[in-house]
């Protein structure tokens, strides 16, 4: 069942990608578009910079009625109230996250195999990002793209929610949710757009496609 991530897109910032714009105007695009998930991933800013941008986002989401999840900064997700924070393999352990944030708040994991998914809903994550599903320039540290057979394996055998990343394009978001995706998630396609709206509206109507 999908809870947390009960929506068709999950959307990212990263203000490197967004040809010249803000990440603060390239979301008021994309909340305006209509997004409902945001997480904020900036991984060239200082922390006093990534915690003004992250007060004036939790205003914009909150308004527009949008999840506000930070990557991997759980003080900065605190001090805002985010709704959540999305931590990866060699981040903090999802428990001590946890003990941090509270029951409350969402905790989400990207994981890139069985084992981790299986691991991941043993420490109590709430959802779980499943990729690299394609190879992509947009993450440096990326591990080698892990294509349909993981994602296939959390849809068959896991109830946690699920957000599939990495490489996802116009052009294959409906191939990647005929092989199970209920979420898919994309950063360069969305915030590298010149008509932000355009690009949301086109990739629904290809997921809805497909469903
Ligand atoms: N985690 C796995 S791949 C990725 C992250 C954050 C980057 C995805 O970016 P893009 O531009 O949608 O390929
Ligand atoms: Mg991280």
């Amino acid at each position: 069942m999908q809870r947390v991530l009960d929506t068709d897109i999950y959307a990212l910032t990263d203000e490197g990608l967004s040809a010249g714009r803000t990440t603060i105007e390239v979301s008021d695009a994309m909340l305006k578009a209509g997004i409902k998930v945001l997480q904020y991933r900036e991984k060239d800013k200082k922390a006093g910079a990534m915690l003004e941008e992250c007060v004036a986002l939790r205003r914009m989401t909150r308004e527009a009625g949008c999840t506000f999840i930070v990557n991997d900064h759980i003080d900065i997700a605190m001090l805002v109230d985010a709704d959540g924070v999305h931590v990866g393999q060699e981040d903090l352990p999802v428990e001590e996250v946890r003990r941090l944030i509270g029951p409350g708040k969402i905790i989400g994991l990207s994981t890139h195999s069985p084992e981790q998914c299986r691991d991941a809903i043993a420490r109590g994550a709430d959802y779980i990002g499943v990729g690299p599903i394609f190879a992509t320039k947009t993450k440096k540290d990326v591990c080698a793209p892990v294509g349909y057979e993981y994602l296939e394996y959390v849809v068959k055998n896991h109830d946690i929610p699920h957000v599939a990343i990495g490489g996802i394009k116009l052009h294959n978001v409906a191939d990647v949710v005929r092989h199970g995706a209920r979420c898919c998630a994309l950063v360069s396609e969305i915030v590298g757009a010149d008509d932000i709206a355009g690009m949301v509206a086109r990739l629904r109507a290809e997921i809805a496609s497909a469903r």
